[in-house]
């Protein structure tokens, strides 16, 4: 892995973080199985479409992070999301979702420039040093423990200053690896370690992460606490109020998969409150 800087260094002060972030999964589940070569066509054609319909930054990931979701070793994350990365690059900002030091390496050597990692630089040692050395923006989002036991770690003493606590350790510790803390954006990190009844409490009091000083990003698009509020499953309509919502309480990146229609929603919020 290489941690030295490649091609120009990266501009420095802060990062506009753009309103909406379109999902790109590139997961065997997420685009027909014709092979790889189809696989990232189609994927880097559903990315162009998002940015037709809105989205400032496509996050590319090729690891599930949902609940339970399996491990992927790093070297088929990578054969998973580098091509697509390549092919949507000086086209949109392209943020790499991955979990590993080696990944964000070659995502960003193949043309993405800004990190989102759900264990907020935690889980690979490399990383933090890495994010320092690029001198590129980063998600830090907040949970416990990893994708296959974080359910078990959703008890709180009070949820929404241990998750504003946890998340200034993050921020901390990503500063004190030498991280500009101007390009740091927080993530409360919706269904990470939380029940359903503890995402909407987190979400209702968004607005108390503001206090660390560091942009929202928001990712509330299709998850499961949704189906037990709206009686429905993936519901669009559902995922694009619990947008707003965020919105409204301090989010300044909403991260959705339904880009088009969260587009047009935050447009008609934004000309209503003037
Ligand atoms: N959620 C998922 C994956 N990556 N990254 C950030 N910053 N925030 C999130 O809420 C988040 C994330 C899981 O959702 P998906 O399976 O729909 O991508």
């Amino acid at each position: 892995m290489t941690l030295a800087t490649k091609g120009p260094a990266a501009m420095p002060g802060p990062f506009l973080w753009p309103p909406i972030m379109g999902i790109l999964n590139v997961t065997p589940d997420s685009f027909s199985d014709g092979g790889r070569f189809v696989e990232t066509s189609q994927a880097v054609a559903a990315g162009l479409q998002m940015v037709a319909d809105g989205a400032g930054l496509i996050d590319v990931g090729g690891e599930s992070t949902r609940p339970g979701a399996a491990e992927v070793s790093p070297a088929e994350e990578q054969a998973r999301i580098i091509s697509v990365i390549r092919g949507l690059a000086g086209v949109v900002t392209i943020s790499v979702d991955t979990r590993h030091a080696s990944t964000m390496a070659a995502a960003l050597d193949a043309g993405a420039t800004v990190v989102n990692d759900v264990s907020g630089l935690t889980h690979d040692p490399d990383a933090a040093a890495l994010v320092a050395a690029r001198g590129c923006p980063v998600i830090l989002m907040h949970m416990r423990g990893t994708p296959a036991t974080m359910a078990s770690f959703a008890h709180y003493d009070d949820l929404v200053e241990d998750v504003l606590r946890e998340l200034a350790a993050r921020v901390d510790r990503a500063v004190a690896a030498g991280i500009d803390q101007r390009r740091i954006a927080i993530d409360p990190g919706v269904g990470f370690a939380k029940t359903a009844d503890q995402n909407v409490l987190l979400l209702r009091h968004l607005n108390r992460l503001t206090t660390l000083g560091h942009p929202i990003v928001a990712g509330v698009s299709r998850k499961r606490f949704l189906t037990a509020l709206s009686g429905a499953e993936r519901s669009v309509s559902a995922s694009v109020a619990a947008a707003l919502a965020a919105w409204e309480q301090g989010a300044r990146t909403l991260r959705v998969h339904d880009v088009a229609e969260t587009a047009q929603a935050l447009k008609v919020w934004q000309a209503l409150h003037g």
